[in-house]
Order: C-alpha cells, then sequence, then structure tokens
C-alpha cells in the first residue's frame, strides 16, 4: 500500500522537474535571508539564476557539519524564530551540537514522510506501535510519533530505557510494530528472554530500524529472534530526522529517498567530485522543501550508493543502498580501511557468537592493532578452552581473509559487553588518547 500515490509514484521526467522548481526556490529563499550562503555563492562565484537543471547542483559549494558549528546555534535558519515551532539538536561526539529549527509546515512535512515510511514498511491505521526510540533533542522518537499519529496508528511513547518494562507494556498492549535502534532491538529480546519471556510470540509483526549502521546479517538475526520483518531506515537531524529513506516492505532492498522533497548526490569524499549514477561514495543531500534550515549539499559523511533500476513496489523515487558507514567513522587499521560493519558481517555468521561486539584499537611500537571482542553463547562459553581456541582463530582467519589483517579475538563472556538503549558503541580507538 502506498500512501502518497500521486508523489511516490510520479514519473522520472515529472518527478525531476518538480525537483528543479523546489531547488531554485530553495536557492533563491537561502540566497535573501541566510549569510553564510549568500557569502558562499559569491565566494564561489556563483549567480543563482544560472541553475537551470539538476546537473547545475553539482557547481554548489558543500555544506559541511562545521558549518552548522560555526552558526550555532541560530546562524543558518532561513526564517526569524516566530515562525519556527520546534527545535532539536544532535549531540555529536564533539563540542556543542547541531541546532536544527522546524516551522509548522516543516513538522508536517516531516510527519507526511514518517506515515509515508511507515506504510511503505507495511504499518497500517490500526497496528500498536511501540516506539522505543529516545524522545527529547534526539530527532528519534517525536519524528516517529508523529508519523504514526499522521497514519492514524496507535503510538505507545515509550521512548529509552527501563527495558523490563518494555518488555511488559509490548506484550500487554499487544503491540504490532517495534520502532528503536537495530541494537536495542536485540537487547530487548535478551531481556525478555532472561525473565522466561518468549518475545517471538508477541504479535509483533514488523521493526523499524535505524539511527546506526548494521549488517544484512544482523537483520536476519534480528528478524529470527523476534519473529518479525526488519526495516531498514535512515535519516539525520539535520535534514529532518528519520524518514529521509526508508525500504520497503516488498523489496526489503534499497531504502526508497523521498525525492520530492530531498536531491541525493554521490560524490568522492576525498576529491569532492560527483561519482557515476550506482558507484559508492558519500551521500550528500539537498532539501529543496524545508522553511527552518534548509541545506544545500550537505555531505552527510554516510557511505551509500544509488540504486537506479525501478522497484518492484512502484515507487519511483530511488533507492539507497544500506549505508555501509561513515567515512570518519572508517578506521585505517594498518593501512587498510576498515568498517565496523564489514567485521561485524564476518561475526554474524559464525556459529556460538552474539551480536554484541566491540572493537578496541591500539597502537603498540607504532604499529596499529585491532582487537575484537566478541559475546559468545553460554553454552560455546562453557565448552572446553580448545573449543574456544578453535573459535577465536576461525574468526580471526575469517577477518583476514577478507580485510587482510591480524586481529586479537577474545571471547567474552555472554552479556559482558555493555548494551546500549540507542546507538550502540562499537569501537573504542585508543590512538586517539
Ligand atoms: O539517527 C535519525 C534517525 C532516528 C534515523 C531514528 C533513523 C531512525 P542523528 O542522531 O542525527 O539522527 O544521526 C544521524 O545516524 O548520519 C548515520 O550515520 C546514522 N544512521 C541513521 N540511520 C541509519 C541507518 C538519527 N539506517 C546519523 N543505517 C546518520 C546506518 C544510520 N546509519
Amino acid at each position: 500500500m502506498i500512501w502518497n500515490d500521486d508523489f511516490e509514484t510520479l514519473p522520472r521526467e515529472a518527478l525531476e522537474s518538480l525537483q528543479l522548481k523546489r531547488l531554485q526556490n530553495t536557492l533563491q529563499r537561502v540566497a535573501a535571508t541566510v549569510p553564510f550562503y549568500r557569502d558562499s555563492f559569491s565566494q564561489a562565484n556563483i549567480d543563482i539564476g544560472t541553475i537551470r537543471s539538476l546537473a547545475d547542483l553539482q557547481r554548489l559549494p558543500f555544506t559541511l557539519k562545521q558549518d552548522m558549528r560555526d552558526n550555532y546555534p541560530y546562524g543558518l535558519f532561513a526564517v526569524p524564530l516566530e515562525q519556527i515551532v520546534r527545535i532539536h539538536a544532535s549531540s555529536g561526539t564533539t563540542g556543542k551540537p547541531t541546532v536544527v529549527g522546524y516551522t509548522r509546515r516543516d513538522i508536517d512535512i516531516w510527519a507526511e514522510l514518517m506515515a509515508r515510511s511507515f506504510m511503505a514498511a507495511g504499518v497500517h491505521r490500526g497496528d500498536v506501535i511501540h516506539n522505543a526510540y529516545g524522545y527529547g533533542l534526539f530527532t528519534g522518537g517525536l519524528g516517529a510519533h508523529y508519523g504514526a499519529e499522521k497514519l492514524g496508528a496507535a503510538v505507545i511513547p515509550m521512548s529509552g530505557g527501563n527495558t523490563k518494562k518494555q518488555i511488559m507494556i509490548m506484550q500487554d498492549f499487544g503491540s504490532t510494530v517495534l520502532t528503536c535502534t537495530p541494537s536495542y532491538s536485540l537487547y530487548l529480546a535478551e531481556a525478555a528472554a532472561e525473565d522466561g519471556i518468549n518475545i517471538r510470540e508477541f504479535p509483533l509483526r514488523v521493526g523499524i530500524m535505524g539511527a546506526e549502521p548494521w549488517s544484512e546479517s544482523m537483520r536476519r538475526e534480528i528478524e529470527e529472534k523476534l519473529n518479525i520483518k526488519a526495516i531498514d531506515i535512515y535519516g539525520l537531524s539535520e535534514i529532518l530526522g528519520p524518514g529521509v529513506a526508508i525500504e520497503c516492505l516488498d523489496a526489503q532492498h534499497g531504502l526508497h529517498i523521498w525525492e520530492d522533497h530531498f536531491i541525493p548526490e554521490i560524490i568522492d569524499p576525498d576529491s569532492g567530485a560527483v561519482l557515476p549514477l550506482g558507484e559508492t561514495g558519500e551521500l550528500v543531500i539537498t532539501t529543496i522543501t524545508k522553511e527552518g534550515i534548509p541545506l544545500i549539499r550537505y555531505r552527510t559523511r554516510d557511505i551509500t550508493r544509488i540504486i537506479a533500476e525501478p522497484c518492484i513496489c512502484g515507487r519511483t523515487h530511488r533507492r539507497l543502498a544500506r549505508m555501509s558507514g561513515r567515512s570518519d567513522d572508517m578506521l585505517i587499521i594498518r593501512g587498510v580501511n576498515v568498517f565496523p560493519s564489514q567485521i561485524e558481517s564476518v561475526l554474524m555468521t559464525i556459529e556460538g557468537v552474539e551480536p554484541h561486539y566491540q572493537l578496541i584499537v591500539d597502537r603498540e611500537d607504532n604499529l596499529d592493532t585491532l582487537e575484537v571482542q566478541v559475546e559468545v553463547n553460554e553454552q560455546t562459553f562453557s565448552d572446553e578452552i580448545k573449543v574456544l581456541q578453535d573459535l577465536s582463530r576461525r574468526i580471526q582467519k575469517e577477518i583476514k581473509d577478507l580485510l587482510g589483517i591480524t586481529c586479537r579475538v577474545r571471547l567474552v563472556e555472554p552479556k559482558s559487553i555493555a548494551r546500549s538503549e540507542g546507538k550502540a558503541k562499537r569501537v573504542n580507538d585508543l590512538r586517539k588518547r
């Protein structure tokens, strides 16, 4: 089922002409109201009147996270504060948060895009949505909440935390949809099992999961442990929050990015050059309907590619391949580029190993070292030393075969790696000390 047939199945030609019109309109607006854009266009010697095709977008300069920090808190807003009705912020790892403001129309569009996303994932009126994304400055909770109400489903505003209570509510209220990070869904399954509750028997049908990188094998694990379809949803606060792109239930392959509101490009993260359609690189997004804080060519740092082939679901909006990581959390270990998700996909295929791991990167005698700490299940943990040694050797070999680097493997006790209620922390890079 499609929420908004008129827009979601618009023929490409009409979609692209709508994009161009909206892009030109956005450029006029930011040039008139945001000093940062006025300056950056004039420094790059660009007269926005000469942007006459979507290809011309490539001539415009990028917007970086640093630009948002430099204009903290409201410097990039394109409307006066009286027109802003909501403010969110993302915490980030260093310094001040990144602040975003929404007008009433921005909030309405966000709810519409989340309603579309829910429906694409097979969620509908009559569903009970257990929303365990955090409510607060983080966009996950309220973003999913407004979309669920717009859809007409019943939303339970759980927020994160209090895991035991979450399980009780989910069971007693008969939730059919779970919205939370992929890592938290596994924690919920584990906590239920600890109390002798079989979460597989709950009426849960679909999980809408995102906000952190995860792998295809992690999906299989979640689908098996919770007995649901796990759908990948992507978004970022700077651009909107959740609901920028989502997989459809029909294909469960690639995330439709809502192109009547966003223009995606894929660039080479080093040179900044736009890559040919279908190649993998950094995702850059331009917003074309936002009023509060429109962003032109925002560098997301997320690594993906555009899937241009038509989708079986009938939507004409292009798909993004599952995010394979971020260009800024790609680890360089002894010169080799390593994404945590690559190691995750190795671990997930090995019997006896649990989907809870952490990567410790350090430097000894000027040489990078990688230690993979991974939990094993109870049964494996109580096996003889020899069995455990064979298991670590096997993990070590598979990682070496895939990435060409030798790592140390530490098999740790079940439940010894810290669980997260939101985004999981997978990497501890001690070289940055
Ligand atoms: O994480 C918004 C969101 C909430 C998305 C709930 C999905 C569900 P931020 O906190 O600003 O916003 O973090 C955005 O998280 O640039 C990606 O690096 C990562 N991310 C988000 N979704 C995915 C995903 C929200 N499906 C940053 N796969 C983004 C991989 C994801 N990474």
